[in-house]
């Protein structure tokens, strides 16, 4: 899975690694090499002159002299062999080398769907954690992988949905899925269903896709296969009822969810956009859930934010990541609208999704 943003990070954390070596090697060793003749072997040839002189016009005094100052260029040996360990066991960034590292690969990160307002983020917190900070040499690539792992997680840590404890709560409670057409959002709620089910819950369909030709047959189909029953109207009827229809009837019989579909719009289609706040302002849904498709690229960040600023989002569930390479969607997406994906679709089948957990899809993309 997103096997490419993969490499592309292992490779930005090679590339930042080197950079701090090759500004040692630069900068700190030909000053090394330069301090080394000078210091420690002029002050010693003007004491021995000194001495000399000394020895032969003044013998007695001679050897009162010598000894208050020897101390003092000891002191500064001490203190420049000990600036010199450090520097060379230890190393800092500049702001330059990471600005040059982001315009080195900024496409390479762009080609992978991570938007310019997650590289921007990304770079700030690079900066932030690594320049001018001593990196102890030995330990640089693991110092540079951890602030990469922290960076990350900082970009899709969007909160928590905690789903199990809302349906405690609240009975029945009522998931609105929306999105773009094609995204995945009837396929995701068979599958939020299945989910369900093997926790013990008892979720019912609402075919709230009124428009789409089939569509209430495509969830009547899943429906039946998964054994969970589907509230619908006719097609062109009003989705708001079909919705407060299916909750009416969860209330009934002792339903815990709804998972209500509704049709797929572009978040220019005002008339369908419209018919979507309906949904939303007369059934108040305990999660409205935007259902992305992966593989979208960078319109998906664009999407994202029309959908929330329409009916505000509250999660995110990113379909078909078993065939998207890229994976930048994903971080494009949540830090976008700030919001926490709640699912990850990963194939075709009923089992195919998990739940997002921010810590493990970190480990997972930079192991
Ligand atoms: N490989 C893969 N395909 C998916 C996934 N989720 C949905 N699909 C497929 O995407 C297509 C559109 O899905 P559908 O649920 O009908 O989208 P909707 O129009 O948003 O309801 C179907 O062929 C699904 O099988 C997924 O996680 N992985
Ligand atoms: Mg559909």
């Amino acid at each position: 899975m997103f096997g490419l943003l993969k490499k592309s990070l292992k490779d930005s954390i090679k590339k930042i690694t080197r950079k701090a070596e090759e500004r040692e090697k630069i900068e700190e060793r030909p000053k090394e090499a330069k301090e080394k003749p000078k210091k420690p072997e002029k002050p010693k040839k003007k004491e021995k002159i000194e001495r000399i002189e000394k020895i032969e016009k003044k013998p007695e005094k001679v050897e009162e002299k010598p000894e208050p100052e020897e101390p003092e260029p000891e002191k500064r040996e001490r203190r420049r062999i000990f600036r010199l360990r450090e520097r060379i066991t230890t190393r800092r960034l500049s702001e330059k080398d990471i600005d040059d590292f982001f315009s080195e690969n900024e496409r390479d990160f762009l080609s992978n769907n991570v938007a310019v307002e997650v590289l921007d983020f990304f770079s700030k917190n690079l900066k932030e954690r690594l320049v001018d900070k001593p990196i102890k040499r030995v330990q640089a690539s693991k110092f540079v992988s951890q602030v990469f792992e922290e960076s990350l997680f900082a970009i899709v840590n969007q909160g928590e949905v905690k789903l199990e404890k809302m349906i405690k709560k609240k009975k029945p409670l009522c998931l609105v899925f929306l999105g773009f057409n094609g995204s995945g959002k009837t396929t995701s709620i068979a599958k939020v269903a299945k989910y369900l089910l093997k926790k013990g819950y008892k979720p019912v369909l609402a075919a709230g896709d009124t428009f789409r030709a089939a569509s209430i047959e495509q969830l009547e189909e899943h429906g039946r296969k998964l054994g969970v029953r589907v509230i619908k109207h006719q097609y062109g009827s009003d989705s708001a009822a079909v919705v407060f229809d299916a909750v009416r009837f969860a209330e009934a019989n002792n339903y815990d969810v709804v998972l209500a579909d509704t049709a797929g719009r572009a978040h220019t289609d005002k008339n369908l956009m419209d018919e979507l706040k309906k949904v939303v302002r007369v059934n108040k849904p305990d999660l409205k859930v935007l259902v992305v498709d992966s593989l979208t690229g960078n319109d998906a960040v664009e999407q994202a934010k029309q959908f929330h600023e329409a009916v505000g989002v509250d999660a995110v569930i990113m379909a078909k990541t078993d065939v998207n390479p890229k994976g930048g969607s994903i971080l494009s997406v949540c830090y976008a609208i700030k919001k926490p994906i709640l699912f990850m679709g990963t194939g075709q089948g009923y089992e195919d999704i998990i739940r997002f957990d921010p810590k493990k899809f970190v480990k997972d993309i930079l192991s």
